[in-house]
């Protein structure tokens, strides 16, 4: 008889529904990122709870319109100055360059770290309080970094699963930050630490041994061993909800936008960008290819058309503000110089799209273009494979993505070469149909393996076994 499976609680900074007010009227969306695309459809169906922060509006929201969520989800309140230094003076000025390989953008501030540990502390307090003994506890990414081990002094026998949505670096880069250790005893609370890529998993297996210097780690086991406690480090590849997808996809009103967007363009192929607006995407990297293929081709101008899809993010942070300014001048000056009669050469969006919207994109385009510096997995190339239900398109791709791990019928690039980034690009719009046919193809059948579902319902087992 199957054992009764245990209440799933996933735990992560960013809960997956916002508030949004619009014609005096409020109502919920799903937050964008990659993080709640990929364990909304879990959560959805197994049930279960999120624990995230909010600030109440989400109650008050489904009270005023009636809503009702898909589960539970309990609401961590940190007070301003905790939330500022946790969330933007550690986690996004600090963890995100670090575990992104990018130093060079690290801003430090000292005393910041203890927001880091209050605001860690608020989320334990919460999950003790609205779970019981006996649940399965998720925990998602580096906002979350000493969670594990603070559960774990509460909750001696708890099953707590970690995962890491990000890349993790190698030991010389993670040891630049003060709190290294800390953070490394941290995770170890868990039983279960989950990462994208085998690289990453052995980076990480690396820092403990050069800076916890008490545990034991079997790189071939992939085990570390702490006191009388063993956790395991798996490797665990993202992926997308591939039935959803394709049956959205597959819908005549996608179909219907599909045909819409081709015609606006004026039937030039479509080469597509779609992020969430971040440093680590490679946006500006993509616009100055494409401005070199429009360069060295006077044709192109007529025959192509790049259309970007940024989701806002982090808005308030200044380095993303300072980034935004610095694509929209770009996107000005390509489409001032290189303009003619009613054709624009880029096509630029800042905002959220609902799904049905996104996939026609998808689905419209001749080319995807994601070409990040650094990414842990990115679900755009996947979201891109899975909507090519009739098959065809080219997708390049940035070797520094996890994605470029699993799909290696992509035309891979590097992203820092200009150069190299326009050749790729003139390769995927030259690709004779039969080629590119074949490619995707392949990358279908790779994209099938790295469903959603089976990546959750995988981890757990490990976790619950
Ligand atoms: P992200 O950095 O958010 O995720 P990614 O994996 O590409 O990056 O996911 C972005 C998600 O946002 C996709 O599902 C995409 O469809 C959606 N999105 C982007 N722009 C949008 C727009 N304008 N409108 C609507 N939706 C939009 C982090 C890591 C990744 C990792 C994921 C999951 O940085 O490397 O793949 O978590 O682990």
């Amino acid at each position: 008889m199957p054992r009764a499976r245990r209440r799933l609680v996933v735990v992560s900074n960013r809960g997956p529904y916002r508030v949004q007010s619009s014609g005096g009227r409020r109502r919920l969306v799903r937050a964008a990122g990659g993080l709640v695309a990929a364990l909304d459809p879990v959560l959805r169906g197994r049930g279960g709870v999120w624990v995230s922060t909010g600030d109440g509006e989400l109650g008050e929201a489904l009270e005023e319109g009636g809503e009702s969520l898909p589960y539970e989800i309990a609401q961590v309140r940190l007070p301003r100055a905790v939330r500022e230094g946790f969330y933007e003076g550690v986690s996004n000025a600090m963890l995100w360059p670090i575990l992104h390989s990018m130093p060079a953008t690290v801003r430090m501030s000292g005393p910041a770290f203890d927001t880091y540990e209050s605001a860690n502390r608020a989320f334990c307090d919460a999950l003790l309080s609205s779970t019981r003994a006996g649940d399965l506890i998720w925990i998602h990414d580096f906002h979350l970094m000493l969670m594990p081990a603070m559960v774990r002094q509460q909750r001696p026998k708890a099953r707590i699963g970690w995962f890491c949505h990000i890349p993790w670096p190698s030991s010389d880069i993670f040891r630049i930050l003060p709190w290294r250790r800390w953070l490394l005893e941290g995770l170890l609370g868990a039983d279960l630490l989950g990462f994208h890529t085998d690289a990453y998993a052995q980076n990480f297996l690396r820092c403990v041994v050069d800076l916890v210097p008490d545990s034991q780690v079997d790189f071939s086991r992939m085990t570390v061993r702490c006191g009388r406690r063993t956790l395991r480090v798996v490797v665990a590849p993202i992926g997308v909800p591939l039935d959803a997808i394709q049956t959205m996809a597959a819908d005549p009103q996608v179909s219907a936008d599909m045909e819409r967007i081709q015609k606006t363009v004026d039937h030039r192929r479509i080469i597509l960008g779609v992020d969430r607006l971040d440093y680590t995407k490679g946006i500006p990297q993509r616009l100055l290819a494409f401005e070199q293929l429009l360069r060295s081709d006077r044709s192109a101008r007529n025959r192509y058309v790049l259309v970007q899809i940024m989701v806002p993010s982090r808005t308030d942070v200044k380095a993303y503000a300072d980034l935004k300014t610095n694509i929209d001048q770009l996107v000005g000056d390509i489409n001032g110089r290189y303009a003619s009669a009613g054709r624009i050469p880029i096509q630029y969006f800042y905002r959220n799209l609902p799904p049905a919207q996104l996939y026609a994109h998808y689905r419209a385009a001749d080319v995807a273009l994601v070409t990040p510096l650094r990414d842990g997995m990115n679900l755009v190339a996947l979201e891109y494979v899975a909507c090519r239900i009739h098959g065809g398109g080219v997708l390049v791709l940035s070797e520094f993505a996890g994605a470029a791990q699993y799909l290696q019928s992509a035309l891979q690039v590097n992203p820092y070469d200009t150069h190299a980034l326009a050749q790729s690009l003139k390769t995927a719009l030259a690709m004779p149909q039969d080629k590119a046919r074949a490619r995707m193809n392949e990358l279908r059948a790779e994209v099938h393996k790295l469903d959603v579902h089976r990546w959750a319902d995988d981890y757990l087992e490990q976790l619950e076994r």
